[in-house]
């Protein structure tokens, strides 16, 4: 068995909101107390963790005072260097405030779209000074719940404009930071603008600086919308846009549970570490997960670590599914040398495509492709039983 002890170098990373969360549901009051940040980060770094994130309110609360603000940066800075924890993205809340209840970047109201810009920059400033990468947006608010309501065309044109602006001022700073947008279908607002990584892409094609801009895709809310969040993975590492990921586990398409990575779908979380371990993804593997509403402080600590060793289980197992000669056999079999091999062979146009008359369509029909093998592989892999 492979070493299950997290270390930094497997870059495993927690937002602070993730083991801060308090546990308000809609239904119910919080059910534990609020955990100081610097608390947070001695306590992950104990438990083998590479570094935090954070949206500035986590940080520093909202409505602080410059003193305050400076003090909460201060203490946070300290625990830092004394635990050796790193700050590799941060994000903006633009989505507690009442102010925000009908959108950031999209809402109809200039001066609150004008707030948003301004509160992200103040934090974009702060990220960059913590030697962050990466910059998430996750547009929680931007939506609607009706369809007559505004024109989503010309809120997307908002949108644009508020990443194009941020793009700019990035690279008039010299930041060397890269934005990564955070897709979600719905929750809090019955609809949200880009719900899923393909709508995403598509957006960012849009952006005045579209090679600054990726995605951040989080496993529950691909699945949410019902999407297969392996291949919206592998679709984003294709095209180039994988710049950071939230790991965490839903049981399909119900509320975001946020669940412990791999505690909803453990195939799919076993194929996605295969995945981002042989495709060459290096950066962080960062769980955005709640710990559950049941939980008292000890089960917060015992489910942060629950991410790290699971993960570490399945990068163990993954790997040795990757090296089984029987799994590489049934790939074989299955045809991964004909999909690896161009549609033309060199020289050949379309003038060599076959007449299609004259093709054996029944005796290619009739081959089999032995999928069935591989899962069962996988299933014996996850399962120990090879
Ligand atoms: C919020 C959301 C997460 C996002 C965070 C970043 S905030 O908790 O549910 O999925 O990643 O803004
Ligand atoms: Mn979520
Ligand atoms: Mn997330």
């Amino acid at each position: 068995m492979a070493n299950l002890t997290p270390t930094p170098a497997d870059k495993f990373t927690f937002g602070l909101w993730t083991v801060g969360w308090q546990a308000r549901d809609p239904f119910g009051d919080a059910t534990r107390d609020p955990i100081d940040p610097v608390e947070s980060v001695h306590r992950l770094a104990e438990l083998g963790a590479y570094g935090v994130t954070f949206h500035d309110d986590d940080l520093i609360p909202f409505g602080s005072s410059p003193a305050e603000r400076e003090k909460a940066i201060a203490r946070f800075k300290v625990a830092l260097d004394e635990t050796g924890m790193k700050v590799p993205m941060a994000t903006t809340n633009t989505f507690t405030h009442p102010v925000f209840k009908d959108g950031a970047f999209t809402s109809s109201v200039p001066e609150i779209r004008r707030y948003a810009l301004a509160k992200i920059i103040r934090n974009i400033d702060l990220a960059a000074e913590l030697g962050a990468h990466t910059y998430v947006f996750w547009g929680g608010r931007e939506g609607t719940e009706i369809d007559g309501g505004k024109d989503i065309r010309v809120a997307l044109d908002r949108y644009k404009d508020g990443f194009d602006l941020l793009c700019q001022y990035v690279i008039d700073k010299g930041y060397g930071i890269r934005f990564a947008i955070e897709p979600k279908p719905n929750e809090p607002r019955g609809d949200i603008l880009l719900p899923t990584i393909g709508h995403a892409l598509a957006f960012i094609n849009s952006l005045e600086h579209s090679e600054m801009v990726g995605l951040n895709p989080e496993t529950g809310h691909e699945q949410m919308a019902g999407m297969n969040f392996v291949q919206g993975i592998a679709q984003a590492l294709w095209h180039g846009k994988l710049f950071h990921i939230d790991l965490n586990g839903q049981h399909g398409a119900k509320y975001d549970q946020d669940l412990v990575f791999g505690h909803g779908d453990l195939l799919s979380a076993f194929h996605l570490v295969d995945l981002l371990e042989s495709s060459g993804y290096d950066g962080p593997r960062h769980f955005d997960y709640k710990p559950m509403r049941t939980e008292d402080l000890s089960g917060v600590w015992a489910s942060a670590a629950s991410n790290m060793r699971t993960y570490l289980l399945l990068k163990e197992r993954a790997a040795a599914f990757r090296a089984d000669p029987e799994v590489q056999a049934a790939w074989l079999a299955s045809g991964s040398e004909g999909l690896a091999a161009p549609t033309l062979a060199a020289g050949e146009t379309y003038l060599d495509l076959p007449d299609p008359d004259s093709v054996d369509v029944e005796a290619l029909a009739a081959r089999g492709y032995g999928y069935v093998t591989t899962d069962q592989l996988a299933i014996e892999h996850l399962l120990g039983a090879r």
